[in-house]
């Protein structure tokens, strides 16, 4: 069986190759920063809005979830973060008119890149059973339409309700209560797509879920080991952190298959040196691993701590962890050969990783899609944790796990409650508070709720942010999925794929984006967030909203909820959407850590959130200890013939949304279609660089999936290993290939063969351009 790829419009893609990088940022990322951000929003707007990013009264960076430093710099931002910002405060608008002029089809054969320029939602905006286009709506009768074919389901069962981690803390927490006031755990959310295995494996091992390590930590590491992390590209401002544990002395293992400019050399813009371009190196060992190859090389760790003298951390392991003697001796047994082999590296570079990880006392892991998105993802974290507990290397300054959270506020979502598999305490404790009975019964994740959609079992989805379609796996079952859907409605700011591929009656609801001032019935609002590092802080936004229209996702949930849930309900929704401080009173009864939630946040910087392990060595698992696991060794096995993708960011986008056609730390400009092949694996296939070729996904359900029409680059990434963007490349990604355990897409390792095919460029004679991009 073979599946077609979904249309999407011909976007004058036209990569263009130069010589990879070999350090980050510095002036021209700078330079770069500061135009993308005037093109959106001109001077003015640029310096006012830059200036209030991640300072204190200032809102928080939409871009990623990496904290900010105590004393922080005037600029606390970074090249990505710009862009971020400048994406939400463009002065580009997508009003009723445009709907007008484009019908839902036309938008669906547009790409992402295309349709995000077109600017902020401004409008509520509703697509009618067998109409063409979008038609502005009143926020009262787009409620009602929701509200509608809410109770027209046969069971809660049958909504799902998705979150993208850009949600405030108070939004999260509301919605969440309305999903479960409603009467079903269908929370999936983008965690499910992301650091879900990280979850998984910290929970079962160290009793909490999170990051073990506060940015001091980081400062004061000796060894800091960044494995399946790009953190040039996609948090940049943890180099900085990076450069001061250096100077302090750290040393750095990069584990990663490609070459990351950003980890080789940092030219810090924040500094002379580095804006004089003699920044500081980074990386002291590059260990160029396979795909899939990181649960060896960790177990190989292993072993050669436990059989060095003085290697474990006798008295750690005595007193606080569980499970040692069978993890011993299930890493005593294993084979270097089948390291080797797994791992792709030399065992002289195996001998340099173990001897600085021996020379440590204090040491962090820090990584992030590169482990989770594996069929083997929660093992090989798991593998992770049984490096650091032999080292007792957790609760200790220094030292500790640091999964590098994606979205801004996606760690923050969680915490509120955002899950589908609720922790029965977080349940009691909302029916205490609320008296109102919550649901019991386990909810769908995000691969699940695609399943549920194909199946008909879900009728409703409705997303509070994201861009479900595009980020999710398989893009043609996801697609034909949704459009099973009887309502499909997306709170959101900007114009995206899940917008025109739709249910059967569709809805846009526009929203205030963090950088705009939020008033409500008592005032000027400000909501929180929490970082990678569980810091929890304030964000308040500066600017002007992008339309009258638009509403706040708090006060959207709070209406909402009225409209479905009745005038009477025990949830006081109407006070929640005039004040957020009462939001937070309510959250600070409710979920830990969050006591006397408003007066702490009114500090500058605001509070840390406890962790047990960080701050007391204490454990909180099903054995009251850290546990060691001995999973047996899992790495992806490959046909002659095939390569293994990853599929990855390239240094303009953010997630879905394409900033623009380069990838500059990489050296490719002008395009997107472009697949990274080792130069020995493209000479055995026959593709030169500069050829062009078919993508075609192979999995053992039988149906071959086709991405076509990619440049050829020859590239230094490891042997056997290619790699290309996503969203693109998700049409290749099978629904049913996912992690172990938390049930994560794999979508950094797909079986792929390469057929060679004509160059699809206008010039080269392929389907011309579309003149509007
Ligand atoms: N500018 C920008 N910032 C972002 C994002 C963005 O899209 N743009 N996205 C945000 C989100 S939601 C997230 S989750 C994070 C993502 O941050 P990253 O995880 O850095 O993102 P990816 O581009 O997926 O990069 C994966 C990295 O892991 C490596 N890798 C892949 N497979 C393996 C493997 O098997 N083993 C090892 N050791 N390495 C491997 C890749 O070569 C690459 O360097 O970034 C966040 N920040
Ligand atoms: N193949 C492959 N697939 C992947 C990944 C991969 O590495 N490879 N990575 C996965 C990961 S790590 C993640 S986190 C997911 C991301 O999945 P999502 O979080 O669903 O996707 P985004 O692209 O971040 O969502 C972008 C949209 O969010 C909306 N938006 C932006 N800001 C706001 C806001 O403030 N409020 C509201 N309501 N809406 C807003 C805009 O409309 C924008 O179009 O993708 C996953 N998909
Ligand atoms: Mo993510």
């Amino acid at each position: 069986m073979k599946r077609k790829p979904p249309e999407t419009d011909p976007v004058q893609d036209a990569p263009r190759v130069g010589a990879p990088r070999r350090s980050a940022a510095g002036l021209p990322a700078v330079a770069h920063s500061l135009r993308t951000a005037q093109r959106q929003m001109g001077t003015r707007r640029t310096a006012l809005t830059l200036l209030g990013v991640n300072q204190d009264g200032g809102f928080d960076c939409p871009g990623c979830a990496w904290p900010e430093p105590e004393r922080r710099h005037r600029a606390e931002f970074c090249e990505n973060g710009a862009k971020a910002v400048a994406e939400e405060a463009t002065l580009q608008r997508v009003t009723p008119a445009f709907f007008a002029e484009h019908p839902v089809a036309d938008l669906a054969r547009r790409s992402g890149y295309w349709l995000g320029r077109q600017g902020r939602l401004t409008h509520p905006m509703y697509l009618a059973e067998g109409a063409d286009h979008y038609e502005p709506v009143g926020w009262e009768r787009a409620l009602d339409i929701v509200a509608g074919e809410l109770d027209a389901l046969d069971s809660p069962d049958e909504a799902l309700f998705y979150t993208s981690g850009r949600t405030s803390n108070e939004a999260a927490f509301l919605y969440q209560l309305f999903a479960r006031c409603f009467g079903t755990n269908n929370l999936p959310d983008c965690s499910n797509l992301c650091h879900e295995s990280s979850g998984a494996a910290l929970t079962e091992t160290l009793g909490v879920g999170k990051g073990s390590v506060l940015l001091e930590d980081l400062h004061r590491a000796d060894l800091i080991i960044v494995a399946g992390q790009n953190p040039g590209t996609n948090h940049p401002r943890m180099l900085s952190a990076l450069e001061k544990a250096k100077r302090g002395g750290a040393r750095i293992i990069a584990v990663n298959p490609l070459p990351e400019a950003g980890l080789e050399r940092f030219d810090n813009p924040q500094t002379l040196r580095g804006l004089a371009g003699r920044g500081t190196a980074l990386t002291d060992l590059f260990l160029q691993i396979r795909l899939g190859g990181d649960q060896a090389l960790f177990r190989e760790l292993c072993r050669r701590v436990i059989e060095a003298d003085g290697g474990v951390d006798e008295a750690f392991v005595r007193e606080h962890t569980h499970g040692y003697e069978e993890f011993a001796a299930a890493a005593r047994a294993t084979d270097p050969a089948e390291v080797l082999r797994a791992t792709g590296l030399a065992a002289a570079d195996i001998d340099r990783a173990a001897e600085l990880v021996l020379a440590s006392e204090r040491t962090v892991v820090c990584w992030a899609m590169g482990l989770t998105q594996h069929k083997h993802a929660v093992p090989t974290i798991r593998e992770v944790v049984n490096l650091l507990l032999l080292r007792g290397a957790v609760g200790r300054p220094g030292a500790g796990v640091c999964p590098v959270r994606g979205h801004s506020n996606v760690q923050g979502d969680r915490t509120m409650g955002i899950v589908e598999k609720p922790a029965p305490a977080l349940l009691d404790a909302m029916e205490g508070e609320f008296g109102v009975p919550m649901p019991r019964e386990h909810g769908l994740d995000a691969v699940n709720a695609v399943r549920a959609l194909r199946d008909g079992r879900a009728k409703v989805f409705f997303a509070l942010g994201g861009n479900f379609v595009a980020a999710s796996p398989d893009t043609s079952v996801t697609e034909a999925a949704m459009r099973r859907a009887r309502l499909t409605v997306h709170v959101s700011t900007k114009l995206n794929r899940s917008h025109c591929v739709t249910g059967a009656r569709a809805l846009i609801l526009p929203v205030l984006g963090r950088t705009e001032r939020d008033v409500q019935a008592t005032g000027e609002q400000f909501v929180t967030v929490e970082d990678s590092m569980g810091m929890v802080h304030a964000s308040r936004g500066r600017l002007a909203p992008a339309g009258g229209h638009l509403l706040s996702e708090p006060a959207l949930v709070c209406r909402l909820a009225r409209r479905v849930l009745g005038p009477d309900h025990s949830v006081p929704w109407e006070e929640f959407e005039a004040d957020y401080a009462a939001i937070r009173d309510r959250i600070a009864r409710v979920v830990p850590g969050f006591e006397d939630f408003n007066a702490r946040v009114a500090r500058p910087g605001g509070f840390t959130l406890p962790h047990a392990p960080r701050d007391e060595r204490r454990f909180p698992t099903a054995t009251g200890k850290a546990n060691f696991t001995a999973a047996p060794l899992q790495y992806p096995r490959l046909p002659p013939g095939r390569l293994l993708l990853q599929t990855l960011r390239s240094h303009d986008q953010y997630n879905t949304t394409v900033y623009g056609l380069d990838d500059r730390y990489r050296g490719i400009t002008g395009g997107r279609r472009v697949v990274l092949v080792h130069p020995a694996d493209a000479d055995a296939l026959g593709l030169p660089d500069g050829s062009y070729a078919d993508l075609t996904g192979e999995w053992d359900d039988g149906v071959e999936r086709t991405a076509p029409g990619f440049r050829v680059v020859h590239y230094p990434t490891a042997p056997g290993c290619a790699a290309a963007y996503f969203p693109e490349t998700n049409v290749l990604v099978p629904l049913d290939a996912t992690a172990d355990v938390s049930n994560t897409p794999a979508s950094k390792s797909v079986v792929i063969r390469l057929t060679p095919c004509a160059d699809p460029r206008p010039a080269a004679g392929g389907p011309a351009s579309d003149k509007t991009v």
